[in-house]
């Protein structure tokens, strides 16, 4: 198996080259979903995980106070500790109102968020569309392929089209939020959210698996974790538990 820096060689789109390196010189293979409603918790929670995370997931759109600076202000700690920022807005509309929801509103998600995610419900032409407003930005995308969630229907022949769209638009999808490893292409980043040490699920339908589970047995690239740290005592030490196991399970695919 390569290492992410020779994958990262191999990736045509400067997001996705920055990601591996940046993954490899920061020993990480760790997300972080910030789920949190409040512009200064999102903003201390960014300082103090920045440091364990290649990834910083953010849902823009649950804060109660967001104003401009909340994102400017996300942007300069994304570059102080060396993180990217995605912004998990699953589109899932048809091409002309993703357009919209992407680069206007409140939000401009375009102008901030490095990273975003879609939805393949609607087919290639809303991927199209977000691509032709990304691109030039130097953003990239990620294609749901899988959820995590009890009873998802994106699985199947549902599955198989998402990854054929996304190969499709190779040149802005490069990667999938999935469940396991879709495809040897190696330029593909494999994102998996359902990760806690604990596994098991909460009330609502999330299940969960541990980063060994993840990485190991499923082959994906980089764990997604939210409660599992954000919610715990002591934030910081449970982010440099979580980045040791992604990482040591990372060294074990070798
Ligand atoms: O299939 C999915 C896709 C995503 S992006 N399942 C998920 O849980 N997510 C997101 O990952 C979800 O929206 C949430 O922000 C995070 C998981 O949070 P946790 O607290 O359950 O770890």
């Amino acid at each position: 198996m390569l290492t992410y820096l020779q994958r990262a060689a191999l990736c045509k789109n400067p997001l996705a080259k920055k990601l591996l390196s940046l993954m490899e010189a920061k020993r990480t293979n760790l997300a972080v979903s910030v789920d949190v409603t409040l512009k200064k918790e999102l903003l201390s929670l960014a300082n103090s995980l920045g440091p364990y995370i290649c990834v910083l997931k953010t849902h823009i759109d649950i804060l109660e106070d967001f104003d401009q600076e909340t994102v400017t202000a996300l942007q300069k700690i994304a570059k102080q500790h060396q993180f990217i920022i995605f912004e998990d807005r699953k589109f899932a509309d048809i091409g002309h109102t993703v357009g919209l929801q992407y680069a206007k509103g409140v939000y401009h998600i375009a102008d901030w968020a490095q990273l975003t995610n879609a939805h393949a419900i609607a087919g290639p032409e809303s991927i199209a569309t977000l691509k032709k407003i990304g691109l030039p930005k130097q953003n990239a995308m990620l294609m749901i392929a899988e959820m995590s969630s009890q009873g998802s229907l994106a699985r199947g022949d549902y599955t198989d089209q998402s990854l054929r769209i996304a190969i499709e638009h190779s040149d802005f999808v490069i990667g999938f939020i999935c469940q396991r490893k879709l495809t040897d292409d190696p330029t593909y980043i494999h994102f998996t959210p359902g990760v806690k040490f604990s596994g098991g699920g909460d009330s609502a339908g999330q299940q969960y698996r541990t980063p060994f589970q993840a990485i190991v047995e499923a082959g994906v690239d980089v764990i997604i974790v939210g409660r599992g740290i954000y919610a715990a005592s002591s934030i910081e030490r449970e982010a440099q538990l979580y980045q040791q196991a992604g990482w040591e399970a990372y060294l074990q695919t070798k």
